[in-house]
């Protein structure tokens, strides 16, 4: 393991790459990368990366966000098939033929889109949101237009709520954020008393209603700055993110709120980048995201929204 380590610290010199690694890679990513973040933490560093290459240790969609926003670097992504189900559950012909009926229905609308999707749908969107400025951007769209949001319902549903802005939701959701058993949510809120819990807002309206805090894993870490006294932390989101929680905040104790078929939540398409592929990836140079041409127009739409 020390070998491999050195392997990748040495490549990535000779290669002349930064890496870059979402909070939801294991631990062991996460500590040989030079930034760590979200997707929009990570989005906006990735513009200030001065190296020839970015290795973007996370799944396609933000490889593929890192590229549309430095179109002169070069970005490899360990694991090209990292993809994201999210993602999968809106295809850019379906999301046009809904805009278009809406259209010819005399609906007057703009269309949201979570990060998590491909280039193409950012392509026929008017923003971009993560979970970390959804709510702001929501709060932008003129309140005579109609929102059409994508993918997520469960976050669109969440957004309903706390903007009071009514949504035309997609009928898409995470697999990782979507099977938190509330059961096991509300016994380990009886075992623990005093607990927190911490939601993400891709969790079902069952799981957010019984937390004390609901927000993406930035809001989650600074909400934990607030507390300096040990606490205990009930964590429903994917299980990695305890990592970055448990290194920037020892001195609590933090508790995965299990999946109701398994013992936490780690999402598998994160889990297809290794050490091992991150290695071969800085050795061979691939694989890398190539420039397609939807990515122009998704460039414009992700400046506008992420960037400003
Ligand atoms: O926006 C992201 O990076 C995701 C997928 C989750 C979060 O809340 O950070």
């Amino acid at each position: 393991m020390n070998d491999l380590i050195e392997e990748i610290n040495d490549l990535k010199k000779r290669r002349d790459a930064a890496i870059l690694a979402h909070y939801y890679q294991d631990g062991e990513i996460q500590d040989l990368a030079d930034i760590t973040g979200d997707s929009l933490k990570l989005a906006r560093e990735a513009t200030k990366v001065t190296h020839s290459t970015i290795v973007f240790c996370g799944v396609h969609f933000m490889a593929e966000t890192a590229k549309i926003l430095n179109p002169d670097k070069r970005v490899l992504l360990p694991d090209l098939q990292a993809g994201c189900s999210l993602a999968e559950s809106c295809p850019a012909d379906k999301l046009a033929r809904y805009q278009e009926m809406l259209r010819q229905n005399g609906r007057r609308f703009q269309t949201v889109t979570y990060v998590n999707s491909a280039a193409a749908v950012k392509a026929l969107s008017d923003w971009v949101v993560t979970s970390g400025n959804a709510e702001a951007i929501v709060r932008r769209v003129p309140s005579d237009c109609e929102i059409l949001f994508v993918p997520d319902r469960h976050l669109g549903q969440y957004l309903q709520e706390v903007t009071g802005r009514k949504m035309i939701l997609w009928d898409g959701s995470c697999i990782v954020h979507e099977i938190f058993s509330v059961g096991d949510l509300l016994a380990m809120k009886r075992k623990l008393p005093g607990s927190i819990a911490l939601a993400h807002p891709e969790c079902p309206a069952n799981i957010r209603e019984h937390s004390d805090f609901i927000g993406g894993t930035e809001a989650m870490l600074k909400h934990l700055a607030t507390y300096a006294e040990p606490r205990d932390f009930l964590v429903a989101t994917e299980a990695n993110m305890m990592w970055q929680m448990q290194s920037k905040f020892p001195q609590h104790r933090y508790h995965p709120v299990p999946g109701i078929a398994c013992a936490c939540n780690k999402c598998p398409h994160m889990a297809r980048n290794t050490l091992e592929k991150l290695r071969d990836c800085l050795a061979l140079e691939t694989p890398e995201i190539v420039w397609q041409p939807t990515f122009d127009r998704a460039r414009e739409v992700l400046q506008r929204s992420l960037l400003n």
